[in-house]
């Protein structure tokens, strides 16, 4: 990645190819879920450190730590939303309460009707990716991912599944959802890692 870590992601600066968007539009594909609290859970599963799974139900999801961080959203389709502050459990901090095993290498982020996204653990592990709960103070709204979403600043926003349901930890890389459909493993919007095709060896699983 091309900026130190602290920067990265909040830079009020657009990356290439992009255009600032006054609002917040609603992007995704697939219908809305219903969030029904009696039914959801979050869970943390795969190569976890002791091989166990954790659970959290929305009552104690709503009562781990709550951080918060100023965040860039960049759509792929070339519109950006730039200085947000995102409230909610910081990824690091679900690294401390449900350790990975030391063998892996990469997670995938599992939402609502079997959508997924794949991160390399150092994209996981940063200090700006949140799991994100609130925007600017307020509660997300069910289209922006109610109850929780993901947010991961420095990379194009399909990497950011919103209602997420758990994490799986991997010991070797698997595509997600959009990624096996023609977008870029990566995804680094300053290196405009928009397509599969522009891959490299070694950005990712073969298609
Ligand atoms: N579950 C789910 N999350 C998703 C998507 C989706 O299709 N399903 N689309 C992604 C894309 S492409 C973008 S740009 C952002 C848009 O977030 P917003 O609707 O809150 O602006 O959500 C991301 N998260
Ligand atoms: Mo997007």
């Amino acid at each position: 990645m091309g900026q130190p870590e602290s920067r990265e992601g909040a830079q009020a600066e657009l990356p290439p190819g992009q255009r600032l968007q006054r609002g917040w539009p609603v992007t995704h594909y697939g219908p809305v879920p219903k969030f029904r609290p009696d039914r959801w859970e979050f869970s943390v599963f795969g190569a976890t450190s002791g091989g166990g799974k954790h659970c959290w139900d929305h009552e104690e999801f709503s009562a781990l730590p709550y951080s918060t961080v100023l965040g860039d959203l960049h759509c792929v389709t070339k519109f950006s939303m730039l200085g947000a502050e995102w409230g909610g459990v910081a990824a690091r901090t679900l690294l401390e309460l449900a350790p990975p095993a030391p063998e892996v290498t990469h997670v995938m982020v599992w939402a609502e009707y079997g959508f997924s996204s794949n991160l390399r653990l150092a994209d996981f592990d940063t200090e700006r990716t949140i799991f994100a709960t609130h925007k600017d103070g307020e509660l997300l709204t069910a289209e922006h991912g109610f109850p929780v979403r993901l947010v991961v600043p420095h990379l194009y926003a399909w990497k950011g599944p919103k209602w997420v349901r758990g994490v799986e930890y991997m010991t070797a890389d698997r595509r997600g959802f959009w990624e096996e459909r023609g977008y870029h493993n990566i995804g680094d919007p300053w290196q405009e890692q928009r397509y599969s095709y522009q891959e490299e060896p070694g950005d990712g699983p073969e298609l």
